[in-house]
């Protein structure tokens, strides 16, 4: 055991760690989870297209929520009568919400930040609202999940100039704000974000000023939004190297299986996309060797199960030819995919932690880099 954290909600656990790749042991208040960990995006409170049992069955540990969704419906207050989103969805295992102005930002057009919060045009009745960060906290203290994230100001990394520089100081302003809302830090754990843009000297003031708040976990924001690979990667690495060892580390917004194994050997721990349910629904099976289209007229005779090293109930099942008749048809053509991609995803996540714990993570990646790139295509 290299680092337990201090904090009561949360105990980070590293178990074996290959330079500097780690797979670590995760406890949060609902569930102990291992790490590297995929995590599924549920924005309404459900991950579009599978059930809790299925969720269970596929090895989910953490979901995710919005805050922004869940506040508009069933709304906060709800949800804190009730006794919060675990027993309103019936969720027994972790869940993360996320604060909101990032969605918000990237959803509605009409969304503004001032130094007060995220402002916006509510999508009920048009009427001008404001979410702040002491609002996105208490909202998150309501829904109750065992991760909740600081509001951030989060610019596209394609951005340039004094705006980029305005988003992280803000960013690490805001984070006092959060830390002094949180009225719940023995039941949930408030993880910071590292802004800062493709700039590194922005991105070292923001680890800086994040680490000294000595917060449970930390996550690296704003990317995935349109930037380079090698930009995106230099700055992955830039920012596990100046987080603390002994807390988790979470890349918001990754989910394409490259960029997760290419994270992890960089030693960050959490993911979360939509790439996975969205992508089934336009018909797209995630496979070891990359992308299969089911919408292609190939699949329409091809008798094979979507991938034949998988052991999802879905490649027991069923065919691509069957799949390729229901997708982007019938629900359960999206359903079944569906469940296959988090499937596919669950069991990248078990790979990349066990190859680390047995001391073979370099054949891991080497075997998943032939697949999914076949004699240097
Ligand atoms: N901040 C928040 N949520 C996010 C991101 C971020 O930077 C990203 C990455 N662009 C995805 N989700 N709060
Ligand atoms: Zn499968």
């Amino acid at each position: 055991m290299l680092g337990i954290s201090p904090s009561m909600a949360l105990r980070f656990e590293v178990l074996a760690r290959h330079n500097r790749a780690r797979a670590s042991r995760l406890t949060l208040p609902h569930y102990e989870a291992l790490t590297p960990l995929f995590m599924p995006v549920g924005t309404q409170g459900t991950i579009k297209g599978l059930t809790n049992d299925q969720l269970e069955d596929l090895d989910c540990q953490i979901i995710l929520g919005n805050t922004y969704h869940l506040a508009l419906r069933p709304g906060a207050d709800l949800l804190d009568t009730i006794g919060g989103l675990h027993k309103f969805m019936n969720w027994p295992r972790a869940l993360l919400t996320d604060s909101g102005g990032f969605q918000m930002v990237s959803l509605l057009h009409l969304a503004d930040i001032t130094e007060e919060g995220v402002t916006f045009q509510s999508p009920v009745d048009g009427k001008p609202m404001l979410l702040t960060p002491e609002d996105s906290i208490q909202i998150q203290n309501k829904i109750g999940a065992d991760i909740i994230m600081a509001l951030d100001d989060v610019v596209k990394t394609t951005t340039t100039g004094p705006r980029v520089e305005e988003a992280m100081y803000r960013t690490l302003r805001w984070i006092d704000r959060c830390i002094a809302a949180h009225s719940r830090p023995h039941e949930q754990n408030l993880f910071g974000i590292v802004q800062g843009g493709l700039d590194p000297q922005l991105r070292d003031i923001c680890l800086e000023g994040l680490v000294a708040r000595n917060l449970p976990g930390y996550a690296i924001g704003g990317l995935a939004g349109g930037e380079g690979k090698d930009a995106f990667w230099r700055v992955v690495a830039q920012c596990t190297a100046g987080l603390p060892e002994d807390k988790p580390r979470y890349v918001m917004g990754i989910g394409f299986p490259l960029d997760i194994v290419v994270c992890t050997a960089l030693g960050a721990d959490m993911y979360d996309c939509v790439y996975p349910t969205r992508t089934a629904r336009f018909g797209s099976a995630l496979v070891s060797e990359g992308v299969l289209r089911l919408t292609h007229a190939a699949m329409a005779t091809d008798y094979r199960p979507l991938d034949s090293s998988c052991t999802c109930m879905v490649c027991k099942r069923y065919t691509r030819a069957y799949l390729h008749t229901l997708v982007t048809k019938e629900a359960m053509g999206s359903q079944l995919v569906s469940y296959h991609n988090i499937s596919h995803m669950m069991q990248l996540s078990r790979n990349l932690h066990s190859s680390i714990l047995e001391g073979r993570f370099p054949e891991f990646v080497q075997s998943f880099l032939q697949k999914q790139f076949p004699k240097g295509d």
